[in-house]
């Protein structure tokens, strides 16, 4: 019989986890023994317990498996709480593994250190931003339990919590036996595919909208196949931004009022609306002004297809999209009003001029071209507004939960997946998390840091420029950088910009920070129009 840490261990491998990422404490001290002592999977420890959730969120966003954070009680599982809350909001499968205090300490009259109110605060915590828990206390039910929780993370798409008491990681258990997955009742799901591919028999003008939850479900090609088959165009929303990377069905990203006038038109004149997967949140939709009537609208999310007025339950979206596709006979492409109709900003002159946000978008288009494109994160900022003018790429962002300090860290989760993230943060966002790129020497990993320092929080200034707290000191991040282990360069001019990026792209094996300075009170033109549009739906709403 496998101990009880090796069991779970294990149980994380064969359930689709890469790797886990974590900061040990005395509670969970055994278990880190064992997660060296076994290899079973790679390990990194980062500086701060919040950075350990984005990057375990975000290498599950690339990979596609569960993500996986080991940490201490109290102290470090409460630091991980607001990083969880975002991947819950995102529908990331993370599996939070917190150490506890072991029985006899439950009961030794003392309070413990890392102890909040009760010693089952943590727990009870933890159930607001997870969709199962799991308390390992009893080593003949906790293969069971583990099981039963590791398959809600899968289907359901959402962090699960497993506390793992010090005294029981020696336990004797019986290994973890996998459950089957849940499929769709045969009947539902026949009803179902009739009813939408007869609704778009019907419709003049359909278009497909698809949001993260077709990447968490690893159906992107299947869609993007079914778009094709059907002969429907595709846009991502905001959050969406980066699926379908390369596929030619995909027509763009709606941004309602502050996108391309075309592709919002596609989206807003429809008379059919596939939702495949989306988060109906402000973020994706708040500029427009039809995108929840339900008439127009097929919503299938979080293992549910809403149809017009009514629901069918429990219809998982791969088996959905499967039986379309099955389903559905090939249809001749529909002639677009918007076509792949979106040019992204190419050809940076190289001068001496100061940069301006939109600028480092043509500058990555232009480095993507010279050396392929990279897989890339973003945080909440300005600089996830100008991804949006950068080509459709793999990026994993918090376009809904908007948490700063996401950034950083997220790509330090994607670079130990085995790929060379390109990370866009603003210098607020940076102050936060940054410092965790002192991690990439350790590991090897060389990603490359585009910073943009406007020594301010500008996403603020923009809805409240009379506010001085929004001003920033200048950090001089290129700096830190080089006192961290990674190579800084400060940029303010387009010229020097363009030469920074190249040498990033050149230098392996250490990280690269590219400071990009930006005049404070300037904003990307994506940004710009999306506080016009959404300070206009605010007055709508008065
Ligand atoms: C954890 C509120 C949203 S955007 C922003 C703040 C403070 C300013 C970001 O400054 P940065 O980027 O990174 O320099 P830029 O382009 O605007 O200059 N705390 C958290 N999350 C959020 N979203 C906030 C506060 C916020
Ligand atoms: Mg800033």
């Amino acid at each position: 019989m496998p101990t009880l840490a090796n069991a779970l261990l294990d149980a994380l491998k064969a359930h689709g986890a890469n790797e886990i990422f974590g900061i040990p404490g005395d509670f969970v001290l055994p278990f880190f023994k064992v997660i060296e002592k076994s290899g079973t999977l790679p390990y990194f420890t980062l500086s701060h317990e919040p950075a350990v959730g984005f990057a375990a969120d975000a290498a599950s966003r690339y990979h596609g498996g569960l993500g996986v954070a080991v940490v201490t009680y109290g102290a470090g599982a409460f630091n991980l709480v607001n990083s969880i809350a975002g991947a819950y909001a995102e529908r990331s499968p993370v599996v939070v593994i917190a150490g506890a205090p072991g029985a006899r300490e439950r009961t030794s009259g003392y309070l413990l250190h890392h102890q909040v109110r009760t010693v089952d605060s943590q727990l009870a915590v933890f159930k607001e931003v997870t969709c199962a828990q799991a308390v390992l206390n009893d080593p003949a039910t906790a293969p069971a339990e583990i099981a039963r929780v590791l398959r809600s993370a899968l289907e359901l798409s959402l962090p699960v919590y497993i506390e793992l008491p010090r005294d029981m990681v020696d336990a004797q258990v019986e290994p973890v036996v996998r459950l089957p997955r849940r499929e769709a009742d045969p009947g539902a799901l026949a009803e179902c595919c009739d009813e939408i591919l007869g609704r778009i028999a019907k419709a003049a003008s359909p278009v497909m909208v698809v949001d993260i939850e077709i990447r968490r479900y690893g159906v992107e090609k299947d869609v993007a196949a079914l778009a094709r088959k059907l002969g429907v165009p595709v846009v991502t929303t905001f959050m969406g931004r980066g699926l379908l990377e390369g596929e030619d069905v995909v027509a763009g990203t709606y941004l309602g009022a502050a996108g391309d006038p075309a592709l919002s038109a596609l989206v807003e004149n429809a008379d059919l609306v596939l939702m495949f997967g989306v988060i109906l949140c402000d973020t994706n939709f708040a500029l427009s002004n039809n995108m929840t009537d339900p008439r127009r609208t097929v919503l299938a999310t979080g293992r549910e297809v809403q149809i017009g007025h009514h629901v069918y339950r429990d219809l998982p979206l791969a088996d959905l999209v499967a039986g379309l596709d099955a389903r559905a006979a090939q249809q001749p492409q529909r002639p677009r009003n918007s076509g792949n109709g979106i040019s992204y900003p190419r050809g940076l002159a190289a001068d001496s001029g100061a940069i301006a946000p939109s600028d480092i978008a043509t500058a990555i288009n232009d480095l993507f071209d010279r050396h392929g494109a990279m897989p890339m994160t973003a945080d909440i900022g300005d600089c996830l507004f100008t991804a949006m003018e950068i080509d459709n790429t793999a990026l994993a962002a918090p376009g809904y939960y908007a948490g700063m300090g996401f950034g950083v860290p997220a790509g330090i989760g994607v670079a130990m997946t085995g790929l060379r993230p390109l990370i866009l943060v603003g210098d607020g966002a940076f102050q936060m998390t940054g410092w965790e790129l002192g991690n990439c020497k350790r590991y090897g990993l060389d990603p490359i840091v585009v910073l943009f320092n406007n020594c301010s929080w500008e996403m603020l200034r923009v809805f409240q420029p009379e506010s001085k707290f929004n001003d920033l000191d200048d950090w001089h991040f290129a700096q830190v950088a080089n006192a961290i282990g990674g190579v800084g360069e400060r940029v303010a001019t387009r010229a020097e910009l363009a030469v920074a990026l190249d040498r990033a792209v050149e230098r392996r094996g250490v990280f690269s920070l590219v400071e990009v300075m930006l005049p404070r009170g300037e904003t990307s033109h994506t940004l710009a129009r999306f506080v016009t549009g959404f300070k206009a739906a605010r007055e709508r709403m008065k």
